[in-house]
């Protein structure tokens, strides 16, 4: 089928066209490694990457323009690596450390792209407006649990809220401190909150998400005193000015510990391996897995089910069934395409 053919030409094409560019990266990542005197291989963490650019903060602080050897794969944000300086103030990654762990995101095609790594928090932002979706939230909830890391449920404006709002936001939220959830409630205008908030992240590599406006960014500016000096030393290292959410940052605390602030997004698509996983993300349903009468349970309308009954018994929250089923549901059309 020439259709065919086709495609399979412009695949190579697209293959030789990436090949190439990848050649050239590391002909340029070992001509600066070549031409350097410095050559001592030192640690650093990546602060920000903007596609091939790296910054990379050395130990004492330092950012670095780097580039990394193509063969090592593709470091991000909050990444542990090995680098040598090429040039005053330029270097050259050299490996990865292992992740401890990674968040990743779909890209704009649908592909899996790490986002952010060796995170030990997350913190879901959500704001009167716009408009909280439990099921972004569930969603965050599920990635950090399946991570393995700290949750916390932030939520932000409080100032905007009047008495009804303040009502059903608690009404929204009351299910998620009912199974072990932290909930701060946040002003960035009168500074509510942010004292015991500190303290949460004191010591954390925490990652700040959210959707578009919740105040992700704002939140990172009122936490850091010395802000301008750390995005004033990036878009030097960088040359990227204060385009800082347009990738996922990574800030020094004053008290120790990293704050990650992360673009915000409209739609977040959980990356899941298969249903266990996805048990796994809920974490007052992982345990009733398996007590169903049923081993092929659907949770629908079977007897005998055991979320059906814990919801009954009012341990489960319909809405986070209705959320866990309907991406069971995404799950299992993503898994016949494939
Ligand atoms: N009233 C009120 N406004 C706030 C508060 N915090 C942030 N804002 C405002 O909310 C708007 C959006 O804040 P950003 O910090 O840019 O939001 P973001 O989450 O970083 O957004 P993206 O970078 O697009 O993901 C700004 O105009 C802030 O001034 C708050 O506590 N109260
Ligand atoms: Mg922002
Ligand atoms: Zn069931």
């Amino acid at each position: 089928m020439p259709g065919r053919r086709l495609s399979d030409r412009q695949k190579a094409r697209i293959h030789n066209i990436q090949e190439g560019r990848r050649q050239r990266l590391d002909e340029r990542a070992e001509q600066a490694l070549a031409a350097s005197e410095v050559d001592q291989p030192r640690h650093g963490l990546v602060v920000v990457r903007h596609g091939a650019d790296l910054a990379v903060e050395d130990e004492q602080g330092q950012v670095w323009h780097c580039l990394a050897r193509q063969n090592i794969g593709h470091p991000v944000c909050g990444d542990r690596v090995v680098w040598q300086a090429s040039g005053a103030d330029r270097g050259v990654v050299t490996a990865i450390q292992a992740r401890a762990t990674v968040l990743a995101r779909p890209d704009y095609s649908g592909r899996d792209k790490p986002l952010a790594a060796n995170l030990t928090q997350l913190v879901a932002i959500l704001a009167p407006r716009p408009e909280p979706s439990a099921y972004l939230l569930d969603q965050y909830l599920a990635a950090a649990e399946r991570l393995g890391v700290k949750a916390l449920i932030a939520c932000n404006k409080t100032d905007l809220l009047d008495a009804a709002g303040r009502a059903a936001l608690e009404n929204l939220l009351a299910p998620y401190e009912r199974i072990g959830y932290s909930l701060a409630w946040l002003s960035l205008v009168d500074g509510k909150g942010m004292g015991p908030l500190a303290e949460r992240l004191a010591g954390e590599t925490s990652i700040l998400v959210g959707q578009s406006g919740v105040g992700k960014s704002s939140l990172v500016m009122a936490l850091m005193p010395d802000l301008d000096i750390q995005i004033g030393r990036l878009s030097q290292a960088t040359g990227l000015g204060r385009h800082t959410t347009s990738a996922a940052t990574c800030y020094r605390l004053p008290g120790g510990g990293h704050l990650i602030d992360s673009p915000g997004v409209r739609s977040f698509r959980l990356t899941l391996d298969g249903q266990a996983d996805l048990e796994q993300g809920f974490r007052e349903i992982a345990p009733l897995i398996g007590h169903c009468r049923f081993a092929n349970c659907r949770h629908d309308q079977e007897p005998g089910c055991a979320l059906k009954q814990a919801v009954a018994a009012g341990e489960l929250h319909p809405a986070r069934l209705a959320n866990f089923q309907h991406l069971a549901a995404a799950l299992e059309r993503s898994s016949a395409r494939h």
